[in-house]
């Protein structure tokens, strides 16, 4: 086939070894054409790329490349593998959506503010069933002093409250990847703003987490205005769900840049041989997520002495990877 019938569309869904591009209202499902295995991992198409593709039937395609991205969000290092997952790109806005109920986990909206700003894209917290709480003003003040970079709204899509604050984020040609627990309200957040049933919800049965829907992988949907949803099974629903619910896995890239400071006593301020400002300088590190690991971690004190001890033994372990060739 030659170039002239390369088009361009956007991956909405990535599955085991396909993806599904949306492109000009149609689906196509894709394979990779072979350089990209010779590539490392972020080169790999993820949900919200543009990619060039080249159709091969009616409704299949090979992708040929990713177009140059905007922004693209990954975990940290929490699986202590050293290996970072690309999650989303294309991003502006990351709403992160807990409800006003026994949901609400401080660390869980700094962790996911965490990947939003080291990604470049705004995170905006939504404080969602504010219609079953009374006391909404400490939650929205608690949320705040996260990081002054996080936006926060107290919803209730059910009675329409707050609904009109978060109008400005739904401009055409915008990307909202969604995150946070299932049952705490997302799609009923945007079925709330769109007016219409664009996402699938689900009763929550308090007592139990049973009959709850799931979303189980990544998902682009274009919820029409020009507007892209992205719906994610959330970081504790894919991984996590064993894990400390603090925010030593969200920044055991910062620990493990700690430990490779010149002086094991270094405060990252006029010291010589600092890893933490290389990083910034470089760009490794974004400012703005240093200072929220810094404000968290003075919250945190306590975990620290475990942080550390966790991050050197995932340093010894990846030389102990490096050594025998496994990746
Ligand atoms: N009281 C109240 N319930 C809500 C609100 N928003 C969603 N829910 C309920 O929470 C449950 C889960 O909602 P859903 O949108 O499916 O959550 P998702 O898994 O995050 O997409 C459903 O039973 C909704 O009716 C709200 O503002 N107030
Ligand atoms: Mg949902």
């Amino acid at each position: 086939m030659n170039s002239s019938q390369e088009k361009t569309g956007r991956i909405s869904e990535v599955r085991k070894n396909s993806y599904i591009i949306s492109s000009e209202g149609r689906e196509f499902l894709a394979t990779l054409r072979g350089r990209f295995y010779t590539e490392d991992a972020e080169s790999f198409p993820v949900v919200g790329d543009y990619v060039e593709f080249v159709p091969e039937s009616e409704d299949t395609a090979v992708i040929q490349s990713v177009c140059e991205r905007k922004n693209i969000l990954q975990r940290p290092d929490q699986a202590k593998t050293g290996v970072m997952q690309y999650m989303v790109a294309n991003v502006d806005y990351v709403f992160i959506v807990t409800s006003l109920n026994e949901d609400y986990s401080y660390n869980r909206i700094a962790r996911y503010a965490s990947v939003a700003i080291q990604g470049g894209a705004v995170p905006v917290a939504i404080l969602t069933k504010c219609d079953l709480c009374n006391n909404i003003g400490r939650y929205i003040r608690e949320v705040e002093s996260i990081s002054d970079k996080i936006r926060v709204h107290a919803i209730s899509a059910i009675y329409g409250i707050g609904l009109d604050e978060l109008k400005e984020y739904f401009e055409p040609g915008t990307t909202i990847c969604l995150m946070g627990s299932s049952g705490a309200g997302k799609s009923t957040l945007i079925n709330a703003i769109t007016g219409k049933e664009v996402m699938k919800t689900s009763e929550v049965r308090e007592s139990d987490s049973t009959g709850r829907h799931t979303t189980t992988h990544r998902q682009l949907i274009d919820i029409g205005n020009g507007v892209s949803v992205i719906d994610t099974p959330g970081m504790r629903e894919i991984g996590m769900a064993n894990m400390q619910d603090g925010i030593d896995d969200t920044f055991s890239d910062i620990t493990e840049l700690e430990n490779m400071c010149r002086f094991s006593n270094c405060r990252h301020d006029t010291e010589p041989g600092c890893a933490i400002k290389a990083a910034i300088e470089s760009g490794e590190l974004s400012e703005e997520r240093y200072m929220l690991y810094k404000n968290l971690g003075a919250e945190n004190t306590r975990n620290y002495a475990m942080k550390k001890a966790v991050s050197k033994w995932s340093k010894e372990r990846k030389k102990f990877n490096d050594r025998n060739n496994i990746f």
